[in-house]
């Protein structure tokens, strides 16, 4: 057996072969824009526990690769949490700074108010951080750090590549401030040094699913999405709960076969982004990665940018669909295509500029609706067991589907 001293050396020495062989993704801001681009992004999520071809790991693994460097992750209980922290491992990781997302579990049905939380303690610290900088200046320092210090305040509310350059810069004199401080800024720039990961705003996302979102965290979830604080809430929906083994929750479609729904859903999706878009002051889109990536990046890159509240609801195929996991992408863009699922981004900011906030990203379905519900088992055994009821509700699920279309396309043409 290897002495276990020999054995940790070994792992050290392996740890450090593979950070090296990281890329550096922290200032590389520029490729945030395009696909391709962000493809070149190293992710902070990797090897995840979740089931082959899952259609809500690839959005997680975006949001890393944009923001992972200063993403503080509140995670709802559900499959985004059991694939998120499988501990002792955990997919989440760190990259040769040692950055890396921030994340934690909570319960099923406070995970909105847990990020919500989250968000105020850091406008707390950060708070704390620019009066002490200012006291700071106030008092004098070494010339270096003044003139890094008072940069970082011209960027105080910016999160781009200038901004973490300038941080940097503070972070690597704070040591020698320290050590020429007198009696009285020695306390200073002690906390200054103790709250120095808060100089560029952290990103915070809300992470769940549709059971959480839709029906048992919505309480909580309304009330921070009304609280307008810069918030950033994922959805990821599956139109059921998939973790406890397919329950119908609100965002379960007319017709659709699933626990508690043996015989078909008999009421519609709840329009959760729809209800969001009534404060006119949150971020709300709807998005599916394989119907169209560019929406979808744009969507997220805008939601983050978005100094307030975001929701985004990103269509997530899953194997209690009963559809082909090795397509899940195509699957996506078959529920796009057939008007099962509608993409869109309301962007508040629009407003400013005069322009109307809501942008309707899909085209007219150019494949009838019935295309997705033969596609998928879940809307099968329904044909199958209870023909004469699919008729009925299969028929409704596609007049449903028309309305809500034109509800958007009114929306868009405002
Ligand atoms: C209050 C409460 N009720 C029930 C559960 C059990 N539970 C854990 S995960 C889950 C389903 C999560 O479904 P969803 O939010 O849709 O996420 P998904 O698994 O689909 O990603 C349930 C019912 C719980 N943890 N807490
Ligand atoms: S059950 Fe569904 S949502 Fe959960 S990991 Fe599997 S495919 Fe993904």
């Amino acid at each position: 057996m290897v002495p276990l001293e020999e054995a940790r050396k070994e792992n050290e020495a392996e740890k450090a072969l593979y950070f090296d062989k990281l890329p550096e993704n922290i200032l590389d801001g520029t490729k945030r824009n395009s696909i391709k681009g962000s493809q070149f992004l190293m992710p902070y999520f990797e090897f995840s526990g979740a089931c082959a071809g899952c259609g809500e790991t690839p959005y997680v693994k975006l949001a890393t690769q944009l923001f992972g460097d200063r993403m503080i992750i509140a995670n709802a209980t559900g499959c985004s949490s059991i694939y998120g922290g499988t501990f002792p491992t955990m997919p989440y990781c760190k990259d040769k700074q040692g950055k890396g997302p921030t994340w934690a579990n909570s319960l099923f049905e406070d995970n909105a108010e847990y990020g919500f939380g989250m968000r105020l303690a850091i406008n707390a610290n950060r708070n704390q951080l620019k009066n002490k900088i200012e006291m700071l200046l106030e008092q004098g320092t070494i010339r270096e750090l003044t003139d890094a210090l008072n940069k970082c305040l011209d960027l105080w509310n910016k999160i781009d590549d200038e901004a973490k350059l300038a941080a940097k810069k503070v972070r690597e004199l704070l040591s020698d401030a320290l050590t020429s401080a007198n009696d009285e800024t020695e306390p200073i720039i002690e906390k200054i040094i103790e709250l120095k990961n808060y100089l560029v705003d952290k990103s915070v996302w809300s992470i769940g699913g549709d059971g959480w979102a839709y029906d048992i965290g919505y309480g909580g979830l309304d009330h921070v999405l009304a609280a307008k604080k810069n918030i950033n809430v994922l959805v990821l929906d599956t139109e059921v709960y998939s973790n406890t083994g397919g329950q119908a929750s609100k965002a379960t479609p007319t017709g659709s076969v699933a626990k508690f729904a043996a015989a078909g859903k008999r009421t519609k999706k709840k329009d959760l982004g729809r209800m969001a878009i009534t404060y006119g002051y949150v971020y709300v889109a709807q998005i599916a990665m394989g119907a169209n990536p560019n929406q979808c990046l744009k969507a997220i890159v805008e939601a983050e940018a978005y100094e307030g509240p975001s929701l985004i609801i990103a269509y997530s195929p899953c194997i209690s669909h009963g559809c082909d996991m090795k397509d899940t992408q195509a699957e996506e863009k078959l529920a796009v295509d057939t008007g099962y699922w509608n993409l869109y981004r309301y962007n508040p900011d629009l407003k400013k500029e005069d322009k109307n906030p809501f942008i309707l990203d899909s085209k007219e379905p150019k494949l009838e609706y019935k295309k997705f519900l033969e596609a998928e088992i879940r809307y099968q055994t329904l044909v199958q067991q209870y023909p004469e009821i699919a008729k009925t509700l299969f028929k409704r699920a596609k007049e449903e589907a028309k309305e809500r279309f034109k509800i958007y396309k009114r929306m868009a043409e405002e």
